[in-house]
């Protein structure tokens, strides 16, 4: 050994001491996934999951978006999703589920590129998907990334630099370590976790440690996909969260109600997650907005929006209070859920109007939220109003309000925008 190679060691030795006393016993936070996240909704790519049309108004109350699918996830509606989401103007966290759907676009947009981890699962999705994801970085993703870049740089340097660029992308990646706990989720069946792989809250937090202290997971996922995880989960959340010191612990899974949610957050959750509560709003939003056209037609006025709404949508039992009850911040869920109801019936008609006579809805200058939706729908905030304007001229594709060339693509809502 050189004189250099023992430097080098020590120095090395110096720079893990250092990690390990940051993230054991000195008081700083060097987590990357902010400690005051409580609340994240799940978005998922999916075709068949689909956003409400005034999503970014439900959105400004989580704290941050996660990209992300277990199944019919793709490049295409993965880069849709993030171009959906960039006038929500919110942290974006990507899950991919497949290395291609890191797309450069999906890794410019996103704020956190989060790889998952199956700590109860199958070899492939504890490390095989991770080999696949590696491989694909170093000698597709970053190569191609540099020679779009720099493409003046000799093969003697860009090799090298695409070396070093896939360790850092991979050193800048939140490993989430999964632990899969509902056997017939979709996220179960793409880890190979069978009814027999579940563990007791015992073996989840021995796995969990093992998670933070060897794998460097900077997240600990229970995940019970599609259902309340209830007392079972709140018995894991209690002994994991007393094993970690630096992992943040998330909980996921058949969240639609404040109770719920608070008992998984007092449980010792640093957030909760909630996926299919909130894609339940688009459906329930189109079916509510179909037959307020029927009842009411394109043309009514807001008053009369208004009205209809207070009469016809029972709000205590939507799915829009219900995802908003999942966000310890908003305090009174149910009045939200009927401003943004009538709210979009309101934006829907009028759209629906303005189709109705250009047969495409092209005239993004006339395009404002408050011609939309009118200066008095009770207790929506100038600042709403400002964000669903910029919203609609993204949705449209006005340039000189929005920054871009293309409109946002109107696949993703379960109302219809197209003229028949
Ligand atoms: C899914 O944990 C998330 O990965 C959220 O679950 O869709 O059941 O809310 P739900």
């Amino acid at each position: 050994m050189t004189t250099f190679d023992g430097v080098a060691r020590g120095l090395g030795r110096l720079g893990r001491g250092v990690s390990v006393a940051a993230r054991t016993v000195l008081p700083l936070d060097t987590n990357p996934v902010p400690a005051e996240w409580s609340h994240v909704t799940k978005v998922d790519p999916e075709d068949e999951k689909k956003l409400p049309l005034l999503y970014p108004l439900y959105l400004r109350h989580t704290d941050a978006v996660s990209v992300g699918g277990s199944a019919h996830v793709t490049p295409r509606n993965t880069e849709e999703t993030f171009d959906l989401l960039a006038p929500a103007s919110i942290p974006v966290f990507h899950e991919p589920s497949g290395p291609r759907q890191v797309t450069r676009q999906a890794r410019e947009r996103a704020d956190l590129l989060a790889v998952p981890e199956v700590l109860n699962g199958d070899v492939e999705s504890l490390v095989g998907d991770l080999g696949e994801a590696t491989e694909y970085a170093r000698e597709e993703l970053v190569p191609d990334l540099l020679a779009d870049e720099l493409p003046w740089l000799p093969d003697a340097i860009a090799d090298p630099l695409a070396s070093v660029a896939t360790s850092w992308l991979l050193a800048e990646a939140v490993f989430e370590a999964y632990v899969v706990q509902n056997p017939d989720s979709a996220a179960a069946r793409e880890a190979g976790v069978s009814a027999d792989d579940l563990l007791s809250p015992r073996e989840a937090k021995q796995r969990a440690m093992a998670a933070e202290r060897h794998l460097g997971s900077e997240l600990v996922y229970l995940e019970y996909s599609g259902t309340y995880g209830g007392d079972e989960a709140a018995e894991i959340l209690d002994r994991v969260s007393d094993a970690l010191s630096w992992s943040r612990l998330w909980y996921g899974g058949g969240l639609d109600s404040r109770e719920h949610a608070a008992r998984m957050l007092d449980a010792g959750a640093d957030a909760v997650v909630v996926g299919d509560a909130f894609h339940r709003v688009a459906d329930e939003e189109s079916e509510v907005c179909e037959r307020a056209e029927r009842e009411l037609g394109t043309g009514a006025e807001a008053a009369a929006v208004d009205a209809w709404v207070r009469e016809h949508v029972s709000v205590a039992d939507s799915n829009a209070a219900a995802y908003l009850a999942t966000i310890p911040s908003v305090s009174d869920p149910e009045r939200f859920a009927q401003r943004y109801l009538t709210a979009a019936v309101r934006t829907w008609l009028g759209l629906r109007d303005r189709v109705a006579d250009e047969r495409s809805v092209t005239a993004a200058s006339s395009l404002d939220a408050e011609r939309l939706l009118g200066r008095t729908v009770a207790g929506l905030s100038e600042a709403d109003l400002a964000l669903v304007d910029c919203y609609l001229h993204a949705l449209f594709a006005d340039g000189r309000a929005s920054g871009r060339s293309a409109a946002l693509p109107t696949n993703h809502f379960a109302v219809s925008l197209s003229p028949e």
